[in-house]
């Protein structure tokens, strides 16, 4: 197969030719592992730029190095049977050549990594060393590093890293200290994508970072993860966030992580820096002694929450606000909650009643099972501000949806936008053929149309009924929409309607003489 795919990029080189191109572009091919190639590195040793290195269910017992190729290495039939295991031998997988977001590893399991030796002391399963590429649909596991990101880590990169499960990494074993995030660590300045993972049940135990670190970080992007179940020893179960790390934060889940300090999210911004940006997570049920929620410091006056959900743990406080200097970030439309604590502490004052933050219960659908999305009659349905809000929710549902059934879409709280909540009945046209005469007679049979249209957004028509009376007489009849009504009997008939939506709102009836003489 890889002899036959080597002659067709000969022929196109010589088509290439023919066409008077000067750029002689070889055509991409597919190699084969281990059909081709004995190991996955070898087939990368063997790939040009633009190839595709597709690797068959199995155990692959190596390390791997993408050597500044833009190329695609990806499972035949994705991570739950290829597995790509370092032996705890170094980093699984290394991008530290320059790749840029060509460079494309997905749908392995990537397991057993150790980034514990001199040259590499971050991102036991994937390193990522002033590079950018693709890193998605993987399972990253049980892998471990010395400093920072047991799973993965990006130092002075811009990888793109989505829909990746990262779960069961931490700390190398008899290690301390570090940047942190057992999970994720994003570690100098760059513009990391961090999109649709799941990160959870990460640890680091002897610091700081449970799930991610951002360490000097920049302005990366977190938007629609799960982060879940992450510890840390001591700040920031969930996110830990300091030097210059602009981070927007958006609409993750942020559920059930632990720490000292900042059980969900940790911050200290330093001088200058802007700090992050929080809008739309749902931040519920994290362990933090000083901070369930959020732990919030250092010079903040810049950093934001816009539309949250924080939910203390019970007994704990919802964001606590530490005194490294006096200032206090900007609170927007949040619901701040604790169910047997406070919801502000430490230097911030209660935000309850000002800018639209709110305290209540934010009636989740079923938190002990894992499902925060909110029910009917919620009171952070509608209650969020437009602003900062993503175009879709955490489900790709469209915001903002009318969820309190006021006729006025406005967006939610928290990571799920609720179903529009339709509270108007659909209205009925009635339309009789042949129009009467000017007497308001006709001379023939008439026709008369029903046509319902539900409001704007709304739930729907579910059906029509109409009732005659007088000369043609009927019972209710059920009827989809459009009904069509023949009326054939002389005298005066009069044909009573209305329709009914699906979410059972019904209009009040009307109704029409039809006169034949
Ligand atoms: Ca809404
Ligand atoms: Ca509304
Ligand atoms: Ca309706």
């Amino acid at each position: 197969m890889q002899f036959r795919s080597k002659y067709l990029r000969v022929f196109t080189i010589l088509s290439l030719s023919f066409l008077g191109v000067t750029a002689q572009l070889p055509a991409a091919v597919v190699i084969r592992v281990p059909a081709e190639q004995p190991t996955i590195q070898a087939a990368i040793s063997a790939a040009l730029n633009g190839d595709t290195v597709q690797v068959a269910p199995g155990t692959y017992v190596e390390r791997l190095n993408f050597l500044g190729k833009p190329i695609r290495v990806i499972s035949e039939q994705g991570p739950q049977v290829t597995i790509i295991d370092g032996g705890y031998g170094g980093p699984v997988v290394t991008f530290a050549s320059g790749e840029s977001l060509q460079s494309v590893l997905s749908g392995f399991t990537v397991r057993n990594g150790s980034a514990s030796f001199s040259a590499a002391l971050r991102g036991g399963g994937i390193r990522i060393e002033y590079s950018s590429p693709t890193v998605t649909g993987n399972t990253i596991t049980n892998n471990s590093a010395v400093d920072g990101g047991g799973g993965i880590s990006s130092s002075f990169g811009s990888p793109l890293i989505q829909g990746n499960t990262i779960t069961s990494n931490s700390q190398t074993i008899g290690f301390s200290g570090g940047v942190g995030g057992g999970g994720i660590a994003i570690v100098g300045s760059s513009s990391a994508q961090v999109l649709n993972n799941n990160i959870s049940n990460n640890s680091w135990n002897s610091s700081s970072g449970g799930g991610v670190s951002l360490f000097a970080a920049g302005t990366p992007k977190f938007q629609n993860n799960s982060i879940t179940n992450n510890s840390a020893y001591s700040q920031g179960g969930g996110f830990y966030i300091v030097n210059q790390s602009d981070a927007a934060i958006i609409q993750n889940l942020i559920i059930g992580n632990s720490a000292a300090v900042g059980g969900g999210v940790y911050w200290s911004v330093p001088y200058g820096a802007r700090g992050p940006f929080l809008v739309n997570n749902t931040i519920s049920g994290n362990n933090g002694p000083q901070g369930s929620g959020v732990f919030a410091d250092g010079f903040d006056a810049q950093a934001e929450l816009v539309n949250n959900i924080v939910m203390a743990a019970a007994g704990q406080t919802a964001i606590l606000c530490g005194n490294f200097d006096s200032s206090v970030p900007i609170f927007q439309t949040n619901d701040v909650v604790s169910p047997s604590g406070a919801p502000y502490g430490g230097i911030c004052a209660s935000q309850t009643g000002l800018n639209g933050d709110i305290s209540a219960d934010p009636l989740f659908a079923n938190p002990n099972n894992g499902d925060y999305h909110l029910q009917t009659g919620s009171p952070a349905i509608d209650s969020g501000s437009s602003g900062q809000a993503p175009q879709t929710d955490f489900d790709a549902v469209p915001r903002p949806l009318d969820g309190n059934g006021d006729g006025v879409p406005d967006v939610d709280m928290g990571a799920y936008e609720a179903p529009a909540l339709d509270r108007t009945p659909p209205g009925t046209v009635a339309t009789a053929t042949p129009s009467p005469n000017a007497a308001g007679w006709n001379r023939t049979n008439v026709t008369l149309a029903l046509n319902a249209t539900d409001n704007p957004g709304g739930s729907g028509v579910q059906y029509i009924r109409y009732w005659l009376t007088g000369a043609q007489q009927t019972p209710v009849v059920i009827s989809g929409n459009p009904a069509s009504v023949l009326i054939t009997a002389e005298g005066t008939t009069t044909v009573g309607y209305s329709a009914i939506d699906n979410a059972g709102n019904i209009e009040l009836s009307k109704s029409l003489s039809v006169k034949i003489d």
